[in-house]
């Protein structure tokens, strides 16, 4: 189907239209004027109860939307993206995570081939990998069992993993440590052995590519120090395994590659825990509780594939996020979790989100009139209320917010869990109703404090609801995510799954190393700023 630049679909002009008559409408006139609100304006779905009431929306905004959505072809993209059609355009990739996640005797087809048995094959390979580390029967180099697993990776191999073994650590091996290295700075790497023992120690190197400068030189220190604490070059074939799609690179630094855990150049990296980047989450919960969180995965795979526009939740949680970015102007989006457990989901957010529509042209190379990508940000409820909440409830920018919670605790102690619950409800009735100056009064407050104690509300959000975290419902979430960045993607028509904004930085980067490390002065062609920096950081290192 071809579809029209955004602003020349039709529904983009009655939404243009539409949202001049919303911006002035308040949420309490809204759920003043239908008594069944919220309740109507839910949708539950794999596990999933979304409550997207306190939106700044009505009935017809709903449908102008879903115009919009239907005018962009959304329905043929995800079509085309489960058939494995090459839709990373500047890349020439297909995007088939959800393959990743299909159960066995499903079809899902790049070039022609069948991939979901190749799937499986690496899954089967993986868990009999960790059920060996899990029980011991692997051995390291001095017959020790393995009680360390350290990741080494970065971004889309760092994030996910991550994320998901601090979501998932009440399901994990706690007589196991799980250490993750990513960042350049030594000091990663220092912090993540200490006090641990090479002789019980696997590191798994997760590199889709294995050459990433800040991989593989962490990979290498920790070649060094295993070597060092063994002290034996051979040491390194029980201590190394490495995750990849690039096995020539992989023998190249050392590791057998009968210890490989392949993927595929259809797996994007953000889009990657799920496949063998997920080494360590599997060794940390066990194949059964990995396979639980693929299946969470595919359910909510399902309903974005096959749930009708008006009640798919990633489809409605990206319409409201392009009515919000596009229409009202709002630049970031607050992802707020009552859940200890997701303290990194919001850092993984931001990567998923702003790496995937942080882009400036559409996917045929013409530059936007249209913002996209809003910032993503967050930190776990209810330790930001006592931070930056405060600009969410009374600051003078518009900031849509995502609450997440569980009905169940994992850790039941005392009132705790009614009391997270409280607050989360508390919150999203305090941004969306705020208090009036009629209600500040009331309370006795003096006039000329009346205006600093007032909450002007109407600021919108959605409440997302599950049971209880779970290796399952994990997996639902983060589909969840994933598909609504694929719905908003293909509205503003940009190409989600590459990142040639990271490409810059790391060229630069590996100019200015040798300028940084020779022992002659260096001749500097940067900026004037850049050669000033870069001989000051040399006087003063040489200064020790
Ligand atoms: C993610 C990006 C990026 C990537 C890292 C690590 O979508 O592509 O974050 O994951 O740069 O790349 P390697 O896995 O190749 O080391």
């Amino acid at each position: 189907m071809t579809v029209a630049p955004l602003r020349k679909r039709p529904a983009w002009a009655s939404l243009e239209q539409h949202h001049k008559k919303m911006q002035d409408v308040h949420l309490r006139q809204l759920f003043a004027d239908d008594a069944g609100r919220g309740e109507k304006m839910v949708v539950e779905a794999a596990g999933i109860y979304l409550d997207y009431s306190k939106n700044r929306i009505t009935g017809e905004t709903l449908d102008l939307l879903l115009q919009l959505a239907a005018q962009s072809g959304l329905r043929e993209h995800i079509d085309a993206m489960f058939r494995g059609d090459k839709i990373n355009v500047s890349e020439k990739r297909s995007v088939l995570h959800v393959a990743l996640r299909a159960p066995k005797g499903a079809t899902i087809l790049h070039d022609g081939k069948n991939v979901v048995p190749d799937v499986h094959a690496v899954l089967d390979r993986m868990a009999a990998f960790a059920d060996r580390i899990r029980s011991g029967d692997w051995k390291g180099h001095t017959g020790k069992p393995i009680r360390n697993v350290i990741n080494i990776g970065i971004g889309g191999s760092d994030l996910g993993p991550v994320m998901a073994y601090e979501a998932l650590r009440h399901y994990s091996r706690r007589d196991m440590t799980f250490r993750f290295v990513s960042n350049v700075d030594g000091t990663d790497f220092a912090e993540a052995v200490q006090g641990l023992e090479a002789a019980e120690t696997l590191f798994i190197v997760s590199s889709k590519t294995f050459t990433t400068l800040e991989t593989m030189t962490n990979a290498h220190t920790a070649r060094d120090w295993l070597v060092a604490g063994l002290g034996d070059q051979a040491a390194t074939a029980k201590h190394f395994v490495a995750v990849s799609t690039n096995a020539q690179e992989v023998a190249k630094f050392g590791i057998d590659t009968a210890n490989m855990f392949g993927f595929w150049d259809w797996v994007g990296g953000r889009y990657s825990m799920d496949s063998a980047i997920g080494l360590s989450t599997m060794i940390a919960v066990g194949p059964d509780n990995f396979r639980a969180m693929l299946g969470g995965f595919h359910e909510m795979d399902e309903h974005f594939r096959t749930a009708p526009f008006e009640r798919n939740l990633p489809v409605l949680m990206g319409l409201l996020s392009i009515w919000y970015n596009d229409f009202f102007g709002a630049q970031t989006v607050a992802v707020l979790p009552y859940e200890q457990y997701l303290k990194r989901f919001p850092a993984y957010l931001q990567q998923l989100t702003m790496e995937s529509n942080g882009k400036h042209v559409t996917w045929d190379g013409v530059a936007l009139d249209y913002d996209t990508g809003p910032i993503y940000w967050g930190e776990p409820g209810t330790n930001g209320q006592h931070s930056f909440y405060q600009l969410i409830h009374q600051g003078t920018r518009l900031i849509p917010c995502d609450f997440i919670a569980f009905a169940h605790t994992l850790n039941k102690v005392g009132r705790h869990h009614d009391m997270l619950l409280a607050n989360v409800f508390a919150q999203t009735e305090a941004l969306a109703f705020g208090k009036t100056v009629e209600q500040v009064k009331a309370e006795g407050t003096p006039d000329w404090l009346v205006p600093h104690r007032l909450f002007a509300g109407n600021r919108p959000s959605n409440t997302i609801l599950l049971d209880r975290l779970s290796p399952a419902s994990l997996g639902r979430l983060v589909a969840l995510y994933e598909h609504s960045v694929f719905t908003q993607g293909t509205i503003w028509q940009v190409d989600s799954f590459d990142q040639w904004g990271v490409e810059l930085g790391k060229e630069l980067a590996q100019r200015i190393i040798p300028e940084l490390e020779s022992t002659q002065e260096p001749k500097l062609a940067h900026d004037s700023s850049t050669n000033a920096l870069i001989r000051r950081y040399r006087k003063m290192k040489g200064s020790g």
